[in-house]
């Protein structure tokens, strides 16, 4: 059976619009709390949605209230360090392939964003948040701090006294403020979260699957390497394009004066 039509524990997937899918978020009785089936699951979805040919961009949401409220704290309120080590595993398996995923992947968010979160929204691409979402990373409340890359990706977002100010103290921030900061790329009306977040996907999935996928992982790789080696990278990216159909028909189409038609070849 495919993964596009499983029935997962915590999660709904759905391919009702041609080259998206969307992965929603579904313990709403727990603002989606990410437990350990959560983690396999997203990961399970989204590592196949790569290798799919039919998705060319994802869309991850959660539901009115939440997009999700962090770690399930029942959950892991008792894990020894080892557990604990355990877990995080699983959610660096997870983050890490939605942000290396070879295809563009979307957050759109509504409701809460807190701790793991707001850290799974940072692992997509683009961003586009209701005007009535709350975010925050109230780790340190708990006498622990972020842990699912925040304390790495949200430096790297915005400026580093910012990053620690929400580290440090745990305070909840709104979107008009995350814009501000550029932690996110648009702050929407609730109802129209979705429809922005699937024009969003529509405009993505017109474009050629092999120049996003280099240039995601050129733009990824800003944020880790020198910039000589990531300029060197990024030459090598754009030069293997001149070997695809994407980039003769792109640029076709534009001499043609007409709009280029990718295959993704
Ligand atoms: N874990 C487990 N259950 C939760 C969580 C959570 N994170 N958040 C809410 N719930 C549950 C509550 O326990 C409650 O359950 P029940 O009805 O069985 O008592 C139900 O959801 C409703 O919660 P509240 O009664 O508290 O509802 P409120 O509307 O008053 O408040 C809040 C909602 C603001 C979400 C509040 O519940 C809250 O602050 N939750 C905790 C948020 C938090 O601290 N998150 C950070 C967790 S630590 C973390 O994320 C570490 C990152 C590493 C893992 C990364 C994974 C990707």
């Amino acid at each position: 059976m495919s993964y596009r039509d499983k029935q997962y524990e915590t999660m709904l997937v759905s391919f009702d619009e041609p080259g998206i899918l969307t992965v929603q978020f579904n313990r709403p009785k727990a603002f989606n709390a990410v437990n350990e089936t959560f983690l396999d699951e997203i990961w399970e979805i989204t590592a196949a949605a790569e290798v799919d040919p039919e998705v060319r961009c994802l869309i991850y949401t959660g539901g009115d209230k939440a997009f999700a409220a962090g770690a399930d704290l029942k959950a892991v309120v008792d894990y020894n360090a080892f557990e604990a080590r355990n877990y995080l595993d699983k959610v660096h398996r997870a983050v890490f392939a939605v942000e290396d995923n070879h295809k563009p992947a979307v957050a759109a968010v509504n409701g809460l964003a807190l701790g793991g979160g707001l850290e799974i929204m940072l692992a997509c691409d683009i961003r586009i948040v209701a005007d009535n979402a709350t975010l925050g990373l109230p780790e340190i409340n708990l006498g622990i701090f972020p842990g699912a890359g925040a304390t790495q990706r949200v430096p790297r977002n915005i400026s580093i006294c910012k990053a620690k100010q929400y580290i440090y103290t745990g305070e909840f921030f709104d979107a008009n403020t995350a814009a501000t900061m550029g932690l996110i790329n648009m702050v929407v009306p609730a109802e129209q979260v979705m429809d922005e977040a699937k024009k969003m996907a529509k405009k993505l999935c017109r474009k050629s699957p092999l120049a996003l996928r280099a240039a995601k992982q050129s733009v990824n790789n800003s944020m880790n390497m020198d910039i000589k080696s990531g300029c060197r990278f990024e030459q090598t990216a754009w030069s293997m394009l001149f070997s695809s159909e994407d980039q003769k028909e792109g640029m076709n189409a534009f001499l043609e004066n007409r709009r280029a038609d990718f295959k993704g070849k």
